[in-house]
């Protein structure tokens, strides 16, 4: 499906968007920019927002309950102290929303085996040891589809990694709407943008920045005080070149593009600008601005988290506002996707 074409099949419906991050660890520097700080701007565009955090997705591999619980409500403080404004965006954790999970085994059954086996996610996930992995990481996709169109969420503000998941959503959509032969669902579109649509780890340029990498030293987490992320950038893997003049010039240097990505985008710049004012330089002249820079943008979030932790009743009140908000949208959505599915709808008749 073309633009123009996605932008028609939508215009019937609300501009509205949905995302997700699931708790299955610290946030990190990748899901702040490639997510969190965007879900922020989207808000602050006056977007209809609904933000997630998706426990379901969190234990399609192992949680320890009191290691999930605490994830969830520092999550949710990432995501207060980022600028999410639980007034203007709906804030909740997604197994209080049960409606997540019914559509996700609905869409179990639309979504084909041969779709799911092209997800580039699971086959990373899963490793070598595919037949020792749950069932749930395998339909992982399917239940992502439902969290988007159970709010008929049109657009899906993602890092790069989840695109083909977003993709996969809207194969799912159009064969809901061809096979019932309705126009029920829209067509989401994944929206990526920024200088850090892809953060890599730290340890290897080649590698995405993630939450459960074994390495701490790989990622920055919103919870590193100033040592700890100037240290890690100190240590961060580069090569003995100095910065280029231009972007080209980082081509074939994976380590040295990402530091250069994650100054633009913590500085709200271009890497062609970042590169032209570091031209020339190397890395041991970089490196202290990147984390002057990175310590000036993260400490006062996770100074915020830290005091918005302390309260954790709080926390899960906000959640439980949220959930009661997102149901009321979901509700309605369900009960028609199983009427049109030829589902009796009786109860208190
Ligand atoms: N390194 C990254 N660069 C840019 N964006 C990223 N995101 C994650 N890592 C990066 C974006 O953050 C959002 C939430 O991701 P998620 O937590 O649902 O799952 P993930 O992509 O699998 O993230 P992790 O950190 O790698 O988690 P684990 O280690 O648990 O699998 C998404 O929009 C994602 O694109």
């Amino acid at each position: 499906m073309t633009a123009p074409e996605t932008q028609a099949a939508n215009a019937a419906f609300k501009p509205r968007i949905f995302s997700g991050i699931q708790p299955s660890g610290g946030l990190t520097l990748g899901n702040y920019l490639g997510a969190l700080k965007r879900f922020v701007e989207k808000q602050d565009e006056g977007i209809e927002t609904v933000y997630c955090l998706v426990d379901l997705h969190a234990i399609t591999v192992w949680q320890d309950p009191d290691k999930l619980r605490h994830a969830t409500r520092e999550a949710a403080a990432g995501f207060l102290a980022a600028g999410i404004d639980p007034a203007r965006s709906i804030l909740f954790n997604q197994s209080q929303v049960s409606a997540h999970a019914e559509l996700g085994w609905i869409f179990n059954c639309i979504a084909r085996l041969g779709w799911m086996n092209r997800m580039t996610q699971f086959k990373d996930k899963a490793g070598k040891n595919a037949e020792a992995a749950s069932l749930g990481l395998y339909a992982y996709p399917s239940l992502m589809a439902a969290d988007i169109l159970l709010y008929h969420a049109t657009m899906v503000p993602v890092g790069e990694d989840q695109k083909q998941h977003v993709e996969l959503t809207r194969d799912i959509a159009a064969k809901f709407n061809h096979d019932y032969g309705v126009e029920f669902f829209p067509m989401p579109e994944p929206v990526i943008e920024g200088a850090a649509t892809r953060v890599m780890s730290l340890r290897d340029g080649t590698k995405k920045m993630s939450k459960s990498d074994p390495s701490d030293a790989s990622r920055i987490n919103l919870t590193d005080d100033a040592d700890a992320i100037a240290q890690k950038i100190r240590k961060a893997r580069t090569d003995p070149e100095p910065l280029p003049e231009t972007v080209a010039g980082l081509a074939d240097r994976p380590e040295a593009k990402n530091l250069v990505n994650i100054y633009a985008a913590l500085a709200g710049t271009s890497p062609d600008a970042v590169v032209a004012e570091f031209a020339g330089q190397g890395f041991g002249a970089f490196k202290p601005a990147l984390a002057d820079l990175a310590v000036s943008v993260l400490t006062p979030i996770s100074t915020e988290m830290t005091r918005l932790m302390a309260d954790p009743a709080e926390i899960d009140r906000v959640l439980g506002g949220g959930a009661d908000r997102a149901a009321a949208i979901a509700a309605p959505i369900l009960d028609r996707t199983l009427e049109i599915m030829g589902m009796i709808r009786s109860r208190g008749a």
